[in-house]
C-alpha cells in the first residue's frame, strides 16, 4: 500500500513549476524539437493526483473521515464525492467502484489512481500515517468518536438488524 504524502509534498520545486510555466506558455503549439518534447513530457507527468474521497450523505462512517480531513486540515488535498442515497450519480460511482472492489461500500477513497481503500478507520489512519498527525491530538474528532459517531453507528447497525429481520 502505497503512502499518502501531501499534495504540498508531492508538488514539483517552484523553480521547475516556473520552467514548465513558461514553457506551456511559449511553446503552445506541438513541435519536433527533441528538447520541447522533452520538456512538454515533464509539464504532463508532474500533475498531482489528489486521493477521491467518496461519500453517503448522511453515513456516519462517511462523516467521521470527513470530520478527521477537516480537523486535520486535509481537506484541501483530496477530492470529496458526496453522493445521496438512492440517487443516479450513487448508482454510477458503485458501479466504477464494484469494478475494483470485492464489496462496494461508504467510505471509499481512491489513494492513488487504481488503488482503493475502503474501512473508515483504515482510510483515517491512512492519511493520518501520510501526514504525520497523532489522531489522539485531534479533540473534535476524538469527542465526536467517542461520542455521536459511536451513537449514531450503533443506532445504524440496529436498524440494519431490524430490517434485515423484516424481510
Ligand atoms: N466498516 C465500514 C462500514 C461502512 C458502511 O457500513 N457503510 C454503509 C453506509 S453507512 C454502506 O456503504 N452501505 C452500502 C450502501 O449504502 O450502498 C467502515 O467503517 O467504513
Amino acid at each position: 500500500m502505497s503512502e499518502y504524502r501531501p499534495a504540498g509534498a508531492l508538488a514539483t520545486p517552484a523553480a521547475e513549476r516556473g520552467h514548465a510555466a513558461a514553457y506551456s506558455s511559449a511553446h503552445s503549439r506541438p513541435t519536433a524539437n527533441p528538447q520541447c518534447i522533452r520538456q512538454k513530457a515533464f509539464a504532463m507527468t508532474n500533475t498531482v493526483f489528489k486521493p477521491i474521497v467518496y461519500l453517503l450523505h448522511g453515513c456516519p462512517f462517511c462523516m467521521k473521515v470527513r470530520v478527521f480531513l477537516l480537523e486535520a486540515r486535509l481537506l484541501d488535498q483530496v477530492d470529496i464525492r458526496l453522493v445521496e442515497q438512492g440517487s443516479k450519480e450513487k448508482c454510477q460511482i458503485t458501479e466504477k467502484l464494484a469494478a475494483h472492489l470485492p464489496k462496494v461500500g461508504f467510505p471509499t477513497v481512491e489513494l492513488t489512481p487504481g488503488q482503493y481503500m475502503t474501512e473508515s478507520d483504515e482510510i483515517i489512519a491512512w492519511f493520518a500515517k501520510g501526514a504525520a498527525i497523532d489522531i489522539a491530538t485531534l479533540p473534535t474528532f476524538q469527542d465526536c468518536v467517542g461520542g455521536i459517531f459511536k451513537d449514531h453507528i450503533s443506532l445504524y447497525r440496529e436498524n440494519m438488524r431490524l430490517q434485515q429481520q423484516a424481510v
